[in-house]
């Protein structure tokens, strides 16, 4: 499968407001990986974390190179991480408001576009755009009725102002009654600014991978061989045709409380689908090709720097696992080795995060 769709805000903010991004080739080659994690014990403390469990690590093959995959995903190849702890589930909308309650904390949703910032991930010489252009928002999902091209993410989504973790659908909407659906329209900063408060860190993307594995390698569903294996949901993604008509075969066309479908066998729920989580490796699509294919790569961190040639202004991070919106006919993201290159100052209202913690660190 050769199609790779990228979604990210100012990409996305440049081709609803301007044009296409151009493409530039590849920069100068830089060292392969950035500086593995400090070791860690590997060992789990006695008592575990309110809400989190132990991922005991251990190696396994990352990436995939299954006639399903995407080639950023390959080639496959070995990788040793050390035990960590992981959130049971994405970070809830009630969690996020702890922490905006306590720290006053305003996200990159929630505060007007710096152009001075954007200018600089867009191609030189691209316009200010109208101020009004420039409010605080996020991008919703906005889907038509009919079908369209599948080449145009503008197609189903809108740079809504007034979108954000408290308005996920933009004005008007809510999250009352939703404490345990998970927080989006977060950005890589605001995951990070919430871990650090919890006294967590988030996930490297092979930690993520690892754990959403469940401690069955080389599968490439995170439960087996079957996307819906005797007709039994597990995940949520979406089902019907992309993106105009959403069946909601398990039960929701949009973002689930966490917990309601079973969890790995390690015991973390939503690895796979629900919301897209936010890892801290850099993307570049060479990323698995420059790691050595003989080797195990212990506690990769992601390269140094981004490069994404299809936007090559735009510093983007990993994410992981897919969310409601992954159709078998658009990305089929739902698979533990599928990951996408999200710009760092992007929110959207199918992305969250989920925290870890280190096995010597309480
Ligand atoms: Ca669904
Ligand atoms: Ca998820």
């Amino acid at each position: 499968m050769s199609f790779v769709p990228h979604i990210a805000l100012p990409a996305l903010f440049a081709a609803l407001l301007f044009s296409a991004c151009n493409t530039d080739p590849a920069p100068a080659d830089t060292p392969a990986e950035s500086r593995p994690l400090p070791s860690q014990t590997g060992t789990a403390p006695a008592e575990a974390p309110p809400g989190m469990v132990w991922i005991p690590g251990g190696t396994f093959t990352m990436g995939s190179e299954d006639q399903t995959a995407h080639e950023v995903e390959g080639p496959a190849h070995g990788v040793k991480v050390q035990g960590f702890w992981m959130d049971k589930t994405e970070v809830t909308n009630a969690q996020y408001r702890a922490f905006v309650e306590a720290t006053g904390y305003v996200t990159v949703a929630e505060r007007p576009v710096d152009w001075e910032q954007l200018k600089t991930q867009l191609p030189p010489g691209t316009p200010k755009p109208p101020e009004e252009n420039l409010q605080p928002g996020s991008l919703v999902f906005t889907p038509p009725d009919y079908p369209v091209p599948l080449n145009n993410m503008a197609n189903w989504w809108s740079w809504t102002t007034g979108a954000n973790w408290r308005h996920p659908r933009g004005p008007g909407s809510s999250i009352e009654g939703k404490d345990d659906y998970p927080v989006v329209h977060i950005a890589f900063e605001d995951a990070k600014a919430y871990a650090e408060w919890a006294g967590k860190r988030l996930p490297t993307e092979a930690e993520w991978e690892f754990a959403s594995r469940g401690g069955n390698p080389n599968q490439p569903f995170a439960w087996g061989d079957e996307l819906v294996p005797d007709g039994q949901y597990l995940a949520n993604f979406f089902q019907g045709h992309f993106p105009h008509e959403n069946w909601g075969k398990d039960g929701y066309t949009g973002a689930a409380p966490v917990k309601t479908f079973p969890p790995n066998d390690y015991g973390l729920y939503d690895m796979i689908g629900n919301v897209w989580e936010w890892t801290t490796d850099w993307y570049r699509p060479d990323t698995y090709r420059r790691r050595s294919k003989d080797d195990i790569v212990v506690n990769p961190s992601g390269p140094y720097e981004s490069f994404d040639p299809q936007d090559p202004y735009n510093p983007k991070r990993v994410t992981k696992g897919g969310s409601f919106l992954c159709s078998t006919e658009y990305c089929s993201n739902y698979r533990p080795s599928a990951r996408m290159a999200t710009a760092f100052d992007s929110g959207q209202e199918h992305l969250g995060f989920r925290c870890v913690r280190d096995g010597n660190a309480r």
